[in-house]
């Protein structure tokens, strides 16, 4: 016979932590968010932590390079989307890797063969005014010209002029040889009045440009995630089809973690490829698999040699896995089954698989609370999505910017690998829909309003670690009707945008 549950199944929202004592210690500024990413002995220190409990989903409309350098500067990791291919995808870890705080690798590039038109176009699509033209086209082709907003005029010139006819050729242009230090390119700049200098190579390639505007904020964030030579920590997802190719380029492209990315994780699929990373790898290559949602699939993942795994299935803001599959579990009681099977594989063994709470997380306050159930750290999509470092476009819908944000089983992400179960290799019915999100600027500013607001409920928990918090929260589920009296309510809001909430 089928076997049930005893309990409904539930999500973030339905509950709420009741504060415990602070203490006078017990202030934000003194709260740590470190939390393990990758398994470890009791006793031993995990090889790879966190200095705060986020991480980005897997995802197209997510995770690139911009990403991957924005969230290791704030203490957290990018996993750099799979749905792409292996040597794109190797080149974005690259680009993290080679990153220098203040040397940024150019996003706006044209051919000298390119247009006005081609100019406004990329510029609407990057947001960038400041224009390479280089011989292929790309970010570290050969340095032709330069092209900024002083360039040109839209009303007195034709959309068809050739950007040979405006741009400031290489000539011209002030720029400073590879391994120029920050302090110098920046007295390069103030000395010739400049916006951007561009670093060039001895052969004349571009390798990144310096901006004026970033000077104030090269000062080092006191929270950024760096391995031992010092360049930024990031991750990228793997698949289980093409694994035999994808892992070794990435390895060598130097990620730092792995994560199977897949829509349902306890399987066959994710065991050979645990199996085969293991067998040529050892323990050197750090990977989590994943998803599954009760603590039979993470006993299983965690003994195929899962360095940690990732917990939600059907939770995702674009996810439609649940209405059309059925399966699925409330995250909330996911990531409280999963946690309590993770203490007890602990007891057990003496091995400690961190946990990712993966979707779902809609408030802020939802990251608190699945902390406090037992989460390690917490994937988001949608969150992530929102702010500038996504690769997706800004655009203008209805008098707002939005985001656009799609889920990696909707057709416009073409990714059959992540639902594949060994059959057919093609997408045979979507799993998640295309959307747009609201815009909302600068990923640093979000993260520290929302990490202001974890630390602080913390203190109210009378925790100052991600540990203690864990066993010191009081949890109570709430009635639809306290859930209502959370919200402002029976009060004319003046201003229906204020409220706290980051949607
Ligand atoms: P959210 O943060 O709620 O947007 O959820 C992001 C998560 O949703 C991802 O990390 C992934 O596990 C899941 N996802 C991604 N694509 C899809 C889909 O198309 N169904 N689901």
């Amino acid at each position: 016979m089928a076997y049930f549950f005893s309990e409904p199944s539930r999500t973030f929202s339905e509950y709420l932590l009741v504060p415990g004592y602070s203490s006078a210690e017990c202030i934000p500024a003194n709260v740590s968010l470190k939390t393990p990413v990758v398994k470890y002995r009791r006793g031993e220190e995990p090889a790879l932590t966190m200095n705060v409990p986020m991480v980005s989903a897997v995802m197209q409309a997510v995770s690139g390079e911009q990403m991957g350098i924005a969230l290791a500067k704030e203490g957290g990791i990018a996993f750099i989307y799979v749905s792409q291919p292996i040597e794109q995808q190797a080149e974005m870890v690259r680009k993290v890797k080679n990153y220098k705080a203040g040397f940024v690798i150019s996003d706006s590039n044209l051919r000298l063969g390119d247009t006005l038109a081609d100019v406004l176009a990329l510029k609407e699509r990057t947001g960038h005014s400041t224009m390479a033209v280089t011989d292929d086209g790309t970010g570290t082709g050969r340095l032709l010209g330069l092209v900024t907003s002083r360039d040109y005029r839209v009303s007195r010139m034709d959309p068809s002029t050739p950007v040979s006819q405006f741009m400031t050729p290489a000539e011209k242009i002030v720029s400073a040889p590879e391994g120029t230090s920050l302090k110098a390119a920046n007295d390069i700049i103030w000395d010739h009045k400049l916006n951007a200098l561009p670093i060039v190579s001895d052969d004349g390639h571009l390798v990144s440009f310096v901006f004026r505007k970033d000077y104030d904020s090269h000062k080092g964030n006191p929270l950024e995630l760096l391995d031992s030579q010092k360049r930024y920590v990031v991750g990228a997802g793997i698949n289980s089809r093409d694994y035999e190719d994808r892992v070794p380029a990435l390895v060598e492209a130097g990620a730092d973690v792995l994560v199977i990315d897949s829509s349902e994780g306890y399987s066959e699929w994710q065991k050979r490829t645990l199996a085969w990373i293991r067998s040529r790898y050892g323990d050197t290559v750090k990977v989590g698999a994943g998803n599954v949602v009760d603590g039979e699939g993470f006993r299983f993942l965690a003994d195929c040699g899962a360095d940690f795994v990732k917990v939600g299935i059907g939770g995702g803001s674009i996810c439609i896995t649940r209405e059309t599959k059925g399966i699925g579990r409330g995250q909330a009681t996911a990531v409280i089954d999963v946690a309590a099977e993770r203490d007890k594989y602990f007891e057990e063994t003496g091995v400690y698989v961190p946990i990712c709470a993966d979707g779902g997380i809609v408030q802020d306050y939802h990251i608190t609370l699945a902390l406090a159930m037992g989460a390690d750290f917490c994937m988001l999509g949608r969150y992530f999505s929102r702010f500038d470092e996504s690769p997706t476009s800004k655009v203008l819908i209805g008098g707002s910017y939005m985001k656009e944000y799609w889920g990696e089983g909707s057709a416009r992400a073409r990714n059959w690998q992540r639902y594949d179960l060994g059959g057919a290799a093609k997408l045979s019915f979507e799993e998640g829909v295309d959307s747009y999100v609201p815009y909302a600027g600068k990923l640093s500013d979000g993260m520290a309003t929302t990490l202001a607001k974890v630390r602080s409920t913390m203190c109210n928990c009378g925790a100052l670690t991600i540990p203690e918090l864990r066993e010191k929260a009081k949890l109570t589920l709430v009635s639809s009707v306290s859930i209502v009296e959370g919200g402002a309510h029976d009060v004319l809001l003046k201003d229906t945008t204020a409220g706290g909430n980051q949607r």
